[in-house]
């Protein structure tokens, strides 16, 4: 299968390009760097020393004999440029990670708010249009985001993406009054994001239902959990194929972070209690979920395919107890710069991908030593300055929030 990767020099996108090629795809990456301009931009780098693109797609080359292709636009500016592209390559599918990932980015002034909705509104639907527009027939892959339903619980699972309702109505179609009767329907599960970055992949679902019922495109909307991990068999072969490791306040994740934070003795920056309890997928089992969702699209005129990417769930208080068990990290409770619930309860419906064939990587399965390990070996080139989390949600998240010095914005 000939696949465009939006956004294949991030953090997803590089592995996810590395996986699908390894498996005989003809994979080609469209990527602008942005991401590593938000690095210069923070000042904060990858823990893990990253070859440039260039170099990337070289290595990969030498060591396996596979071609990638890398070609350097801005899919939310250059319009023309992505519909020449479509065009010429006729993928039969692009995978859709070209988007501002990050929720404190996000938040942190109008700026990022302004920047992260355009960017990734424009992006997504610059692609829909240029698909619509070349009159190809490509299978779009997007990683969206478990974030899209907030995490709270109304007494049920969070269900794949639709939600079957019933309404109880004492009208018939042409407006006059019957007997109350129920009328089912399926939803959109009511969204509830947490962030401007989370609500930006709430707008993608739109996006996605109109160019789906409108045009008939075939779209797959992955809603992922919080990724662990750095290696998939891939990175690993080559130093030069390292993915990045965000550790920053800004772009780091929650356990990765911990992780990293126990490898250097750092106190673990549990937010609040610690109570949030969200959704995780190990990187390497994303990897894998990208490659059945792009064997399996929806059928033109189907609606979106929603798939819940994730494979457990847990606290952040209990993360932080765990590796404070098993490495002797201390753990800090530090106050919370977001607006969120402090204690949630999660439960998650991720039936499809274990039906078509993924077999979950488990925290249990001793991969945290192998993060851990990472963080250690490159741990010089940490910068402790950039561990605080200083994005704050409201001005009411001010008090208790480590202050920004000059060095540390
Ligand atoms: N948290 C801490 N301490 C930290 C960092 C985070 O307690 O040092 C807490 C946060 O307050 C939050 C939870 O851990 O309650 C998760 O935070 P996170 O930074 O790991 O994840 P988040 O900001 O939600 O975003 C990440 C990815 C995003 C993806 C999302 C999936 O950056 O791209 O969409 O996870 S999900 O969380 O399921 O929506």
């Amino acid at each position: 299968m000939k696949v465009a990767i939006l956004g294949g020099d991030g953090f997803c996108g590089w592995p996810a390009s590395l996986y699908l090629s390894d498996q005989g795809h003809d994979v080609i990456i469209v990527d602008n760097l942005s991401r590593r301009a938000i690095d210069e931009e923070l000042g904060a780098e990858s823990l893990t020393p990253i070859a440039t693109p260039e170099e990337r797609v070289a290595a990969w080359k030498e060591v396996t004999g596979k071609e990638i292709a890398f070609h350097n636009f801005n899919v939310a500016e250059d319009y023309d440029t992505l519909l020449d592209f479509l065009r010429t390559e006729q993928p039969d599918a692009v995978v859709h990670f070209a988007e501002q990932r990050a929720a404190p980015y996000s938040m942190k002034n109008s700026k990022n708010k302004r920047y992260t909705v355009d960017n990734n509104t424009n992006a997504t639907n610059n692609l829909l249009a240029a698909i619509v527009e070349a009159d190809l027939d490509i299978h779009v892959v997007h990683l969206g985001t478990m974030g899209v339903y907030g995490y709270g619980t109304a007494g049920m699972k969070i269900p794949e993406g639709y939600l079957e309702i019933q309404v109880m109505s004492d009208e018939d179609e042409a407006g006059n009054k019957v007997e109350p009767h129920p009328i089912e329907m399926e939803i959109l599960y009511p969204s509830n994001p947490g962030s401007i970055y989370h609500m930006t992949k709430v707008l993608d679902q739109t996006l996605f239902a109109f160019y789906a019922k409108n045009d008939e495109l075939r779209i797959t909307d992955l809603h992922q959990g919080i990724i662990w991990g750095t290696t998939t068999e891939q990175t690993a072969k080559d130093e030069r194929l390292i993915n990045r490791f965000d550790y920053d306040g800004d772009y780091g994740t929650v356990l990765n972070r911990f992780l990293m934070q126990a490898a250097v003795d750092y106190p673990l920056t549990v937010h609040g209690t610690g109570g949030q309890t969200r959704a995780f997928i190990h990187i390497r089992d994303m990897v894998r979920c990208i490659e059945i969702a792009l064997q399996n699209p929806p059928a033109r005129g189907e609606r979106v395919k929603i798939f819940n990417q994730m494979t457990e769930t847990h606290r952040v208080r209990d993360l932080a107890n765990l590796l404070a068990e098993i490495s002797g990290a201390e753990v800090a409770n530090v106050p919370n710069p977001r607006k969120e619930s402090a204690e949630n309860e999660l439960h998650v419906v991720n039936e499809t991908f274990l039906d078509l064939g993924l077999k979950p990587t488990k925290l249990a399965d001793g991969l945290l030593h192998e993060v851990e390990e990472v963080a250690r070996k490159y741990a010089d080139r940490a910068d402790m300055s950039k561990i605080p989390a200083r994005s704050l949600w409201t001005k009411s998240n001010e008090a208790g929030v480590p202050a920004v010095t000059a060095d540390a914005k």
